[in-house]
């Protein structure tokens, strides 16, 4: 109620489940990411239903448009309280493709985005002695997966980054680290997989079984950030039920 939340890759997805729970918990929402034409429809939308929200366009991957995006939603709303890292991309491929531009966009947008959002609110927040970093990371930040090599080293590093915040941030600035680690969610993440093998490997995952819906996730940030100060959620792995593996 009345905080105010950042919340990255918010044009679909995951990101725009929880931008929109965030806002009916009375969040005031930063939403950003790339597409403003979306982030702007979806803002739209949580004012239309009540709320506050603002749209942000900024590309994670780029520290300086990070920083005047971080600049922009303090000037609106005042001081940030919850950030979401939640913006990524996985194009499935093998190592052996070499697809090692789709390699360096994962490093930078998965990896490097959460660090140049960090970099980018941790002043104010250690000035202020308060405020929750909830980074997605995944079943993928845990377990390896074929095709899946860099991706998965990209959402390990998010889960050992976010660790490392929570021990050196938590007694001593007061901000609450929390890693999320979803299992399959039906979002637009499976299209950018371009490769025809994976890309089949996943359409038959679908039929065999349920996806969770990226509600299911936003609802667990929102359990996660509405715990008491003194609890941290540092870590919640939330899988659809029928997922076997
Ligand atoms: O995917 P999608 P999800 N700068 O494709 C944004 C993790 N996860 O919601 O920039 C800024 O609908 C992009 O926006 P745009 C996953 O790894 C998922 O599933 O406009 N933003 C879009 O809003 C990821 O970390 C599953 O193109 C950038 C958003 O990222 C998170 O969940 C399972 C950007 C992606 O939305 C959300 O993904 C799991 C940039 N450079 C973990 N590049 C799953 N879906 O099954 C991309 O374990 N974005």
């Amino acid at each position: 109620e009345g905080h105010v939340a950042l919340v990255t890759g918010a044009s679909s997805g995951i990101g725009a489940a929880t931008a929109k729970a965030l806002a009916a918990a009375g969040a005031r929402v930063g939403l950003a990411a790339r597409r403003r034409d979306k982030l702007a429809a979806i803002a739209q939308e949580i004012r239309a239903a009540g709320g506050e929200a603002t749209a942000i366009g900024l590309d994670v991957s780029a520290k300086d448009s990070v920083k005047a995006g971080v600049d922009s939603l303090t000037r609106t709303f005042g001081p940030i309280d919850i950030v979401v890292n939640n913006a990524g991309l996985m194009p499935a491929s093998d190592v052996a493709a070499l697809k090692t531009d789709e390699w360096h966009e994962m490093v930078d947008v998965n990896l490097k985005g959460v660090l140049h959002v960090t970099a980018a609110v941790l002043p104010q927040m250690m000035a202020r002695s308060t405020g929750h970093l909830v980074n997605v990371s995944s079943i993928a930040g845990r377990k390896v997966f074929k095709g899946l090599a860099v991706y998965c080293a990209t959402k390990h590093a998010v889960a050992a980054l976010s660790e490392g915040l929570r021990m050196e941030l938590g007694a001593a600035h007061g901000i609450r680290v929390t890693c999320i680690q979803p299992g399959a969610v039906e979002t637009e993440l499976y299209e950018r997989i371009s490769d025809p093998g994976y890309r089949g490997q996943m359409e038959s995952l679908k039929q065999e079984m349920e996806f969770l819906k990226a509600a299911d996730i936003a609802d667990a940030i929102l359990f996660a950030v509405s715990a008491p100060p003194n609890v941290d959620m540092a870590e919640l792995f939330v899988m659809p039920r029928t997922q076997a593996w």
